[in-house]
């Protein structure tokens, strides 16, 4: 009895020891824990230090702020070394970013659209996300970009504004962007994304539509100012026709003055596309649609700013992944979504200021042309047989390895049931002018002793002299010409028009005809206006030919590549 006692005893003084050694473990960790918690509370003093430096950072600037400067769009000058400084950056950056940082985020804008706008009525009751990219763009644009949407959007329609920072190299984006939305714009829906690479601006869209909840996706570049019921009519269209994608008017920001310049109230433009596979403004199309205040037809659209029904854009197939960098996307969206079965308009009750810039302020990862090559990728898969009037720019382009994989565009194609190219020119943009299509004749146009019409270089929709150059042996842009339906000698946008009765230069075709008119005769090209002929005699090196009185000598006499019929 007694040694069971004892037994008992020696049992519980063994528990005691092992809760001791439990609980003198428990007080280490304990122990352990409130030192980590002590050096967690100093990485968070450590935080409060970094937020010190940039809320003195962001005081400093916002003291700087000149009140009231650039109100009402005005242009806004800064005076002594700040505007020395002003002329400075505006050559470096392509932007006057000293004075966009003494520029308050939330200048007045007056209301921009034309005065029927006011009579319209909109009650959407989407929501949308506005994403904004942004590669090394200055914090005060991008911020003006983000008020101007904040001030200017009814809260019930605004899902949230998504920022995309490209993997910005720029060390004023690192931190304080985000301490800004913070602290400044903690009341709003203000997410901001860094990409861990730069993957070019398609990548970044495309990010940012992937984290976007709202029922539309509005993307704006990240210098850009809304204004007066922006929203509201993109919106609205949306909600009635959720296949219809919308462009707002762009207006133009100076990029020296910030200056917000409207074209008049009602004189706007659509957007078009060049052989060469630009973007380019164009004048409405249609005589009906012409002084609407609804939303026209565009056949394409600039690309930075537009806005699309959140499903929709995953439905058609939103980006080609595959296309790097900067350009193309724009023609590749717009060619796609009229093929598949969507539209695309401009809404002119809409309109956006966007800062246009002489030149990339940023630079390319290995100076690849990306814009050539994203544009050979949709030449590819979206223009059929008229791909050949791109190549004819970018031959170099045509069968390169480089323009990559276009397995998946090609089945999404397929997998859409798209309409053709040709559907798309005859009915979307019948105004079009195809070089080698409906026209009498085309290509080179040579002498016989081997000298052909030559634009010497001119640019698009300039004018400049119609001249005369050695023939290339392979066909080269410049000497590429056509005589259309309607008569004229021409290029893609500007056509052969005697001056002065004698000199002949390459202007804008106006289809009126006159000087601008020429007849194909025995080899002649004959200008009834004038009663001449185009002579390749004396002409100078780098300067305009001439039409002269007809004599059916060797300098009158032309040939083209090819003919279909005089
Ligand atoms: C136009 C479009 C632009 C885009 C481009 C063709 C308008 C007004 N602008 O040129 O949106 O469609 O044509 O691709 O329609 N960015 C990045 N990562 C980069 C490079 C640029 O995020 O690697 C950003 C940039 O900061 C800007 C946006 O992409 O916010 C567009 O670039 P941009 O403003 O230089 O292009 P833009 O307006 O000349
Ligand atoms: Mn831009």
């Amino acid at each position: 009895m007694l040694i069971r006692c004892f037994r008992v005893k020696r049992i519980y003084i063994k528990l005691l020891f092992v809760l001791l050694v439990i609980g003198s473990v428990l007080l280490l960790y304990l122990k352990y824990l409130t030192e980590n918690l002590r050096s967690l509370r100093n990485t968070d003093k450590l935080v409060r230090t970094s937020d010190h430096v940039f809320e003195n950072k962001l005081r400093e600037w916002e003291m700087k702020i000149i009140p009231g400067l650039g109100d009402n769009g005005e242009p806004a000058f800064l005076s002594g070394e700040d505007s020395i400084a002003g002329e400075k950056a505006l050559k470096k950056s392509a932007l006057n970013t000293v004075l966009s940082d003494r520029m308050p985020l939330d200048r007045k804008l007056r209301d921009p659209r034309n005065s029927k706008c006011k009579d319209l009525k909109y009650s959407p009751t989407l929501k949308a996300s506005v994403i904004v990219i942004f590669y090394n763009e200055l914090m005060s644009v991008i911020l003006r970009t983000v008020w101007s949407v904040l001030l200017q959007t009814p809260s019930h329609l605004l899902q949230e504004i998504i920022l995309v920072d490209d993997c910005s190299t720029d060390e004023s984006l690192k931190g304080l962007l985000q301490y800004y939305l913070e602290t400044r714009l903690k009341n709003y829906n203000v997410k901001l994304i860094r990409l861990k690479h730069r993957m070019g601006l398609i990548r970044a869209r495309l990010q940012g539509a992937r984290e976007a909840q709202g029922d539309a996706l509005i993307f704006l570049d990240a210098h850009c100012e809304a204004t007066k019921d922006w929203i509201e009519p993109l919106l609205s269209r949306i909600e009635e026709d959720k296949t219809a994608v919308l462009v707002p008017i762009i207006d133009v920001i100076e990029a020296s003055n910030l200056a917000y310049s409207t074209n008049g109230d009602s004189s706007f433009q659509v957007g078009g596309f060049s052989w060469s596979g630009h973007f380019t403004w164009i004048d409405i199309q249609d005589e009906n649609d012409k002084g609407k205040v609804t939303p026209i037809k565009s056949p394409t659209m600039a690309g930075g700013l537009f806005a699309i029904e959140r499903r929709f854009f995953w439905d058609i197939g939103s980006y080609d992944e595959q296309m790097d960098g900067w350009g193309g996307e724009n023609l590749e969206m717009s060619f796609r979504i009229w093929q598949c079965g969507g539209r695309l308009e401009t809404v002119p009750c809409s309109r956006v200021g966007h800062i246009f810039r002489d030149f990339h302020p940023y630079s390319f990862p290995d100076n690849k042309d990306t814009h050539g090559i994203n544009t050979a990728r949709l030449a590819h898969v979206w223009m059929d047989e008229y791909k050949r009037l791109f190549f004819m720019y970018q031959p170099a382009l045509e069968n390169n390895p480089i323009v990559g994989d276009l397995t998946h565009r090609k089945q999404l194609r397929q997998k859409l049931k798209c309409k053709s190219f040709k559907w798309y020119l005859q009915n979307v943009y019948p105004e079009k002018f195809i070089p080698d299509e409906n026209v009498f004749a085309y290509g080179q146009v040579r002498t016989e002793f081997e000298m052909c019409l030559d634009d010497l270089q001119l640019s698009d929709d300039k004018v400049g002299p119609l001249g005369l150059y050695q023939c290339h042996q392979f066909f080269a842009v410049s000497q590429y010409f056509s005589l259309s339906s309607d008569g004229e000698l021409r290029k893609e946008n500007v056509c052969a028009e005697v001056f002065n009765e004698h000199e002949v230069q390459l202007t804008e075709c106006h289809g009126h005809k006159r000087e601008q008119y020429w007849e194909y005769k025995n080899g002649t090209l004959f200008n009834p206006s004038t009663k001449k002929c185009l002579s390749s005699d004396r002409v100078e090196n780098g300067k305009a030919l001439k039409v002269e009185k007809c004599q059916g000598g060797v300098f009158q006499k032309w040939s083209f590549t090819k003919v279909n019929r005089t």
